[in-house]
């Protein structure tokens, strides 16, 4: 159900892509001294948090439930009256992010329902305002997040399934969906993005999504994007369009496939640019949290996933959905804490790094940090050994990471032999290290 309506709106938005895309009046942008200095710590933070939490995770079905279940707004709103996350503690998930190696959290400010789940004046369907709890977890988790070095991103989604002035479902004439207050949403949403940016410490990005609900209408992005950089040259405004990136942005994302793949659909339009990359994936299969959902990923996975980024020079966002008590459920908890066990010994060879040094091989990937190339060997070798081409520099020492003993190696002008017969392969990554 939750794949036909995404195929639903995948297929109607690339409909809306080959016929009417509206191009965006794009700012006139030149990132700050500052900017490309985040943009360089973005890059060397490699794995970060991902975390959609929301009234939907009350109904434990997802982060679409009100779509997917048709439940008419008025009625969703009635889930603020229940959603009294007691045990939510800003300690825990950020000590889960660090001890599972991530650097940052990306959280959801506010999905596609329409909640803002921090505190805020330019409406009362918020946390504070809206629920029992009556406290603001946004701002605990960033003042957790500045006391612990982590950095902090906010989701925001552009669409609005509630909002009377988004007018969700009504027909767009020129560029902007008819008799609305399409203006109104956009002060509407600059003046939330402003009150994310001046109000949470240490905040270093806003991370965009629902464009691809509306590829026909003027989102204002020459002003929002303008007004963020504005109040803040270092924030990082990236936007999940799942398009060539815009003017004013400065990372570039992928949804559930690594930059260059399309095995989702949702990336064939997603040529990798310039900036800096992020990809986004969910630790079991959904994003938000769902009570029915045991598909969980290994550890092995994940690490696989988080090299294989790295290998193509991006980023890994992993998701969890927390309960709505505040609880991570343990078996999220459980394989963070063994990725992270990985990442204690084998860090070194991912955070830091450039990928994209040599472009992904059947054996694995290769990342490199100075004048030290890791090769990342993930899949099982026909033969004893691996070639690695395009290398230009020369090699002067071959040996296991974190070992002693030395690999032979051939350096031939068109790439290098590697030879593994000697070496006992490691069921998740052999890392061999060159000189
Ligand atoms: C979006 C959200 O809709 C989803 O709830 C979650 O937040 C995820 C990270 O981002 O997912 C999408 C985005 C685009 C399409 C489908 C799902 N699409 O174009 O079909």
């Amino acid at each position: 159900m939750k794949r036909a309506v995404f195929g639903f709106v995948f297929l109607a938005s690339s409909i809306f892509c080959f016929t009417q895309d509206y191009v965006q009046p794009v700012p006139d942008y030149k990132p700050t001294a500052q900017n490309i200095d985040e943009r360089n710590k973005f890059q060397n933070n490699k794995f970060g948090l991902f975390i959609h939490w929301g009234i939907y995770s009350v109904l434990a079905d997802g982060e679409w439930v009100m779509r997917i279940k048709n439940i008419p707004y008025n009625n969703y709103k009635r889930l603020a009256d229940f959603f009294n996350p007691q045990q939510f503690n800003a300690k825990e998930w950020v000590q889960l992010a660090k001890n599972a190696g991530m650097k940052y959290i990306t959280i959801t400010s506010r999905h596609h329902d329409g909640f803002s789940m921090f505190n805020t004046a330019a409406t009362s369907y918020d946390i504070v305002d809206a629920t029992p709890y009556k406290k603001d977890p946004l701002m605990e988790l960033a003042q957790e997040c500045a006391k612990e070095g982590i950095g902090l991103h906010f989701y925001y989604s552009l669409l609005d399934w509630g909002r009377a002035d988004y007018g969700f479902g009504k027909p767009i004439v020129n560029h902007e969906p008819a008799n609305t207050d399409w203006n109104g949403y956009i002060n509407f949403m600059k003046a939330q993005l402003t009150e994310l940016i001046t109000k949470y410490p240490n905040v270093t990005g806003i991370w965009f999504d629902g464009h691809w609900e509306r590829t026909n209408v003027n989102w204002h992005y020459d002003e929002i994007y303008s007004l963020i950089h504005q109040l803040n040259p270092k924030i990082l405004v990236g936007n999940n369009h799942h398009l060539a990136p815009f003017n004013g942005e400065d990372f570039q994302m992928f949804e559930k496939d690594l930059p260059g793949e399309n095995t989702t659909g949702f990336s064939g339009q997603s040529k990798v640019g310039a900036l800096p990359l992020e990809t986004c994936e969910t630790i079991n299969n959904s994003w938000g949290f769902n009570i029915n959902d045991n598909h969980y990923k290994s550890v092995k996975q994940i690490i696989h996933y988080l090299i294989n980024a790295a290998g193509r020079n991006a980023n890994f966002l992993l998701n969890v959905g927390p309960m709505p008590n505040g609880k991570i459920q343990r078996e999220f908890t459980d394989t963070l804490g063994k990725v992270g066990d990985w990442m204690r010994k084998y860090g070194e060879t991912i955070y830091d790094t450039r990928g994209n040094i040599v472009a992904p091989q059947s054996w694995g990937v290769v990342t490199q940090k100075g004048n030290v190339l890791y090769i990342h060997v993930l899949n099982g070798l026909k033969q004893p050994y691996i070639f690695i081409p395009e290398i230009k520099w020369k090699i002067s020492k071959a040996s296991v990471f974190g070992g002693s003993a030395e690999v032979k190696f051939k350096q031939q002008p068109e790439g290098v032999f590697v030879y593994l017969d000697n070496i006992i392969l490691d069921n998740i990554d052999t890392i061999i290290q060159l000189q």
